[in-house]
């Protein structure tokens, strides 16, 4: 029997996943199928049996609303949630809000390849005066300033992520209990290279298909337990729900950026 157990989900489809935008820091919406998908998270939950103990989200809104109503599908909305901007999405720079495909058309699929995938190198800061810029914003008014970010990669969002981690979460998992994280994409990413032992390369092919719920049992000292399940680069994490439908819309997150080559050009790169 694990010791304890952890799921993670990212938020269901938002707006802006939607439009195809980076979106990072801003606070957009789910969309209707993004509402679906976080409901039928938490009736995974729940045909599987699973009895929450505590939840944690980020301070955007496409997560907490995740959060809620997974947990209220799978009728457990009492179960106590705690907030971190440390779980939000990472921190995207001068790309927010531009579309994925038209950055592509203008920068490159590699260098965009590099800004959305690379470990280690962010994206250009985003503009003081942008109308994104989270510095601005009522609900970071708390924080030291050095702690908002102008712009991050996997590696800065490890940075801050991870304390939360280590004060916050794996206390309540050490206790022995079972723990729900609705996050996002390279939040998850950040938790999952550290919880899986991913290389700082073999993380660049992670995706995380939003909405499905990811499981991991834990041994006492929060080792993960291998999962006969697992789709590579994991190997402890088991999807919850039908497989050839989570690897689908993992490789769909991938192709946000993958551009038709012209016609008569040559065959377009198959990482792009
Ligand atoms: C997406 C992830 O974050 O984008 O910031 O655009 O999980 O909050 O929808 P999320 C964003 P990619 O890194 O997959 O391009």
């Amino acid at each position: 029997k694990p010791h304890a157990t952890l799921i993670f989900s990212r938020h269901g489809e938002s707006q802006w996943n939607v439009d195809n935008r980076f979106t990072g820091w801003v606070d957009v919406d789910l969309s209707a199928k993004g509402l679906g998908e976080a409901k039928s998270a938490g009736s995974l939950l729940k045909s599987e049996g699973i009895k929450v103990d505590m939840a944690f989200t980020s301070y955007l809104k496409r997560a907490i609303k995740t959060c809620d109503l997974a947990l209220e599908n799978a009728d457990q909305l009492f179960v106590p949630v705690e907030k971190s901007w440390r779980l939000n999405e990472r921190m995207y720079g001068g790309l927010t809000g531009l579309d994925k495909k038209e950055t592509v058309k203008k920068h490159g699929a590699d260098q965009v390849r590099v800004w959305r995938r690379s470990f280690d190198v962010p994206p250009p800061p985003i503009d003081d005066d942008s109308e994104f810029n989270p510095a601005k914003e009522k609900k970071y008014a708390a924080l030291n300033k050095a702690d908002i970010p102008k712009t991050e990669c996997l590696k800065d969002t490890i940075a801050r992520v991870m304390p939360f981690w280590e004060s916050a979460i794996a206390p309540e998992l050490k206790k022995g209990k079972t723990i729900f994280v609705a996050a996002h994409g390279n939040s998850i990413r950040a938790i999952l290279k550290f919880l899986e032992g991913i290389s700082d390369d073999d993380i660049t092919g992670l995706e995380i298909p939003t909405g499905r719920p990811l499981m991991y049992n834990l041994d006492s000292d929060l080792k993960p337990i291998a999962s006969a399940d697992a789709i590579a680069p994991l190997k402890f994490g088991k999807y919850l729900g039908n497989l050839d439908e989570i690897k689908a819309a993992a490789e769909a997150v991938k192709n946000q950026t993958k551009v038709a080559a012209p016609a008569g050009a040559a065959a377009p790169d198959s990482k792009t």
